[in-house]
């Protein structure tokens, strides 16, 4: 076995739409244990730290601004591999494309949205997850 730790976050749509439950209730199911959980409203400069990955791309600046326009609930999430896990309840990143049976497939809308309202964020790497941890959550 693998124990990892991820960080996942329900992005604003998510909590903006009631969904908090709905999806802490999915990764529960799968038997990963949370061990922190925070709702705030994310910084600029937090998110341009989280996704810098992605600077100079063209959905960025819209993906920075979303992602700051309220709420987000960020958590730790640990389990035997819950970074692959976590990504496969969340599905594809299009929730158009996502599988029915997935947290985007299942309950993403696309009517008009954009890709960057997919409701879930998860770490893709445990190098990633441990960045990332360290920027939502410093010293845990
Ligand atoms: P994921 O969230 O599945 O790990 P990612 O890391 O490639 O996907 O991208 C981060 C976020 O950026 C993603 O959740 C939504 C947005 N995004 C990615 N590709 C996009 C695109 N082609 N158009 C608009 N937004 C996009
Ligand atoms: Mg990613």
């Amino acid at each position: 076995t693998s124990t990892e730790r991820t960080l996942i976050l329900i992005k604003p749509d998510g909590v903006r739409r009631g969904l908090v439950g709905e999806i802490l209730r999915r990764v529960e199911a799968k038997g990963y244990t949370l061990t922190s959980v925070e709702l705030r409203t994310a910084a600029d400069d937090l998110l341009a730290a989280h996704y810098a990955e992605h600077e100079g791309k063209p959905f960025y600046a819209p993906l920075v601004e979303f992602m700051g326009s309220g709420p987000a609930l960020a958590a730790i999430a640990e389990g035997n591999r819950v970074i692959e896990g976590f990504r496969a309840l969340a599905g594809a990143t299009d929730p158009t494309a996502a599988l029915p049976g997935t947290i985007r497939g299942d309950l993403g809308r696309d009517w008009g949205l954009k890709v960057q309202q997919n409701l879930v964020h998860g770490s893709d790497s445990v190098e990633s997850a441990e960045r990332e941890i360290g920027l939502w959550f410093p010293g845990r």
